[in-house]
């Protein structure tokens, strides 16, 4: 018999929550941060790096992969776990988004997006059973909804039209995913800054019924007060026993203040993307590889910190290296920054287990604000 999908909570501290998500593809500890591999690769990582940074679960995209190299021919050649060697469980988001961030000409309808290829200016459709159909196809553990995100700040009528819509494409996801023993399908609430919104959004979402729960919607603009606001009060809107999901979020101040309002689940390409830009994420802030103060220093990124690019390089070889445009720099700064990620994580998860995540928030902020020495 295949393993269900389950999710478990351990324990809580305020609203905050710790757990474990169970899937026949492995178990995802909660609160989790999902690393992105929007074309079936974590920019220069290899799968096992991934996993040795302590992922337990990574995140792909319908829009990317529909366009190249396409889903059916990812099916074909086994699924998206066997294309890109990461046997644990993959979630995919359901490319509408991503549609509205990225592709040429677009025309939203009842039915869907019609859009051009950002890539060859093909056009495609994108509608809730295709979206369905293709992450079936990718071999997606946690598949979500189809769904539209309108960028912030927009009026109180053109969020609520939206959302609305958005809510009658979860029906027709629900409908169009089925029953698939093992996989997950997550609603997306939207419904912006505006409290009833996101109250008839839950409401309509929990009619439907689903595995998870995203908050969707944010992280479009509205600034980082504006995203605590809404997270004040949405996450106690959907069921406490499914995992939630916030979508696209964020910096490591960001996931501390989502996990405490008892977030379980993000994604981000911030790591791994700042790690190619030469941007490091550690304990103490952020560091700037490029800045000419690093050009004769020995000492490691973070003197705290076990990764490979830590504990074997310094912080002038990683300058020199950024400098130089080599490959290994894109390497040592995102294994180093999903590590630090991760760390985080693990950091949340024991604190909230043990009953001292204030304490642990405290020293967070404390770290960052003596900034780096
Ligand atoms: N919907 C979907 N994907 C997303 C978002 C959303 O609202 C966001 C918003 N931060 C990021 N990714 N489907
Ligand atoms: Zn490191």
């Amino acid at each position: 018999m295949t393993t269900p999908f389950r999710f478990t909570l351990a324990a809580t501290d305020g609203r905050a929550r710790t757990g474990t998500i169970t899937t026949p593809r492995g178990e995802i500890r909660t609160p989790a941060f999902m690393p992105v591999g929007t074309a079936a690769t974590v920019k220069a990582m290899l799968p096992d790096s991934v996993r040795a940074t302590g992922a337990d679960i990574l995140l792909g995209n319908t829009y990317h992969l529909m366009l190249r190299p396409t889903a059916e021919r990812i099916a074909r050649l086994g699924g998206l776990h066997r294309f890109m060697n990461w046997d644990r469980p993959i979630l995919t988001d359901s490319g509408g988004f991503q549609v509205m961030s990225l592709a040429g000409l677009r025309k939203l309808t009842e039915e869907g997006v019609r859009f051009s290829s950002h890539v060859d200016g093909s056009k495609h459709m994108l509608t809730p059973e295709r979206s369905m159909e293709i992450q079936r196809l990718l071999g997606s553990d946690i598949v979500m909804c189809f769904d539209e995100c309108p960028a912030l700040p927009a009026d109180e009528a053109t969020v609520a039209k939206s959302m609305r819509l958005s809510m009658r494409w979860a029906e027709r996801s629900k409908a169009a995913f089925g029953d698939r023993p093992g996989h997950a399908l997550f609603g997306i609430q939207q419904g912006g800054v505006t409290p009833e919104l996101r109250a008839e959004s839950a409401e309509a979402l929990q009619r439907i019924g689903f595995d998870g729960y995203a908050v969707g919607g944010l992280a479009v603009g509205e600034g980082q007060e504006a995203m605590f606001g809404v997270l004040d009060y949405s996450p106690d809107m959907l069921p406490a026993d499914k995992p939630r999901y916030l979508m696209g979020v964020g910096k490591p101040d960001d996931i501390v203040g989502a996990v405490e309002r008892g977030i379980d689940m993000m994604d981000c390409v911030l790591p791994s993307r700042s790690g190619r830009t030469g941007q490091a994420w550690t304990r103490r802030g952020q560091v700037n590889i490029k800045n000419a103060r690093h050009q004769d220093d020995p000492r490691p990124l973070d003197e705290g910190c076990t990764c490979p690019a830590c504990r074997s390089y310094s912080r002038a070889y990683l300058h020199h290296v950024f400098k130089a445009g080599e490959i290994i720099s894109s390497m040592l700064m995102t294994w180093h920054n999903l590590h630090y990620y991760q760390e985080l994580m693990a950091g949340l998860r024991g604190a909230i287990a043990a009953g001292r995540l204030s304490a642990f928030v405290a020293e967070f902020h404390a770290m960052r604000a003596e900034g780096d020495i």
